[in-house]
C-alpha cells in the first residue's frame, strides 16, 4: 500500500495524487504541513513524499516515475520511448521554466508578503519568454501531449492555474491568456478525479490559511 504524505493545497502533492487516482491505485493520505514533515523521508522538508512498502521517496517526478514503472496500467506515459520523452519534456518545462519561476511571486500573490520591484520585473520578463516557448511545445489537443491523458496533464492541471492566478494578481494580466489554457482546464475538470483533487485542494487551502502563523 502506498501513502502519499503532504497536503492537498500543494500543487506538487496534487500532481502525484492525480496520477494515483487516474491509475486507480489504492493509497492513503497522511497530512504533513510544511514544517511538520518527516525529515528522514524528505530531507529538505518539501512535500510531497511517498511511503512505499520498500521505503520512502521524495521529489514528485521521482514518485510519478516509480508509480508508472511499478504499476504500468493504465498507462500515463506512452510505451514508445520518444513519445514518453516528449511527455517528460513538457513536465520538465512546466516545472523548471514556468512553475519554479512563478513561485517567486507566491509570497505576495498568496501569502500576504511582498516581492521586490526587481524580482517582479525579472520574473515577469522570464515568464513572458518561457510561456511563449512552452506554447510551442504544448499541444492541448485535447491533452497536453496529444490524444491521451498523461503525466504531463497531471502536472499541467495543478501548475497552470497557479501561474495564471499569480500573474493576474501581481501584473494585473493572466500571462497564460494567449494559450488555450482556460479551455484546456475546463475540459480536464470534466474528469471525476480532477474534480476530487480540486475539491480537496479548496478544503486544504482554507485549512492552511486558517492555521496560526509560524513564529
Ligand atoms: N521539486 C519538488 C517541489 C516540491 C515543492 O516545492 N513543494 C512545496 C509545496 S507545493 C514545499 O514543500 N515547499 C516548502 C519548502 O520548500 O520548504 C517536487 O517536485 O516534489
Amino acid at each position: 500500500m502506498l501513502t502519499l504524505c503532504g497536503f492537498s493545497a500543494s500543487n506538487y502533492y496534487n500532481k502525484v495524487k492525480l496520477a494515483l487516482l487516474e491509475k486507480g491505485l489504492p493509497f492513503t493520505e497522511e497530512q504533513a504541513w510544511v514544517g511538520e514533515t518527516d525529515r528522514s523521508a524528505t530531507p529538505l522538508g518539501k512535500v510531497p513524499y511517498l511511503r512505499t512498502p520498500q521505503g520512502t521517496l521524495c521529489e514528485s517526478a521521482v514518485m510519478a516515475d516509480y508509480i508508472e514503472a511499478a504499476h504500468p496500467q493504465p498507462a500515463l506515459l506512452p510505451a514508445d520511448p520518444f513519445a514518453a520523452a516528449k511527455v517528460r519534456e513538457l513536465i520538465t518545462f512546466l516545472e523548471l521554466h514556468l512553475e519554479l519561476v512563478a513561485r517567486n511571486l507566491y509570497p505576495q500573490a498568496f501569502f500576504g508578503g511582498t516581492v521586490s520591484e526587481s524580482t517582479r520585473e525579472k520574473v515577469g520578463a522570464q515568464l513572458e519568454k518561457n510561456i511563449a516557448a512552452f506554447g510551442r511545445l504544448a499541444q492541448f489537443s485535447p491533452c497536453m501531449a496529444g490524444d491521451s491523458f498523461t503525466l504531463a496533464d497531471c502536472a499541467a492541471i495543478v501548475h497552470l492555474p497557479l501561474i495564471s492566478s499569480a500573474t493576474k494578481i501581481i501584473y494585473g494580466r493572466d500571462y497564460l491568456a494567449d494559450l488555450p489554457v482556460r479551455e484546456y482546464l475546463a475540459r480536464m475538470a470534466e474528469r471525476p478525479h480532477v474534480q476530487r483533487v480540486n475539491a480537496d485542494r479548496k478544503a486544504s487551502t482554507a485549512e492552511m490559511l486558517a492555521r496560526p502563523p509560524k513564529r
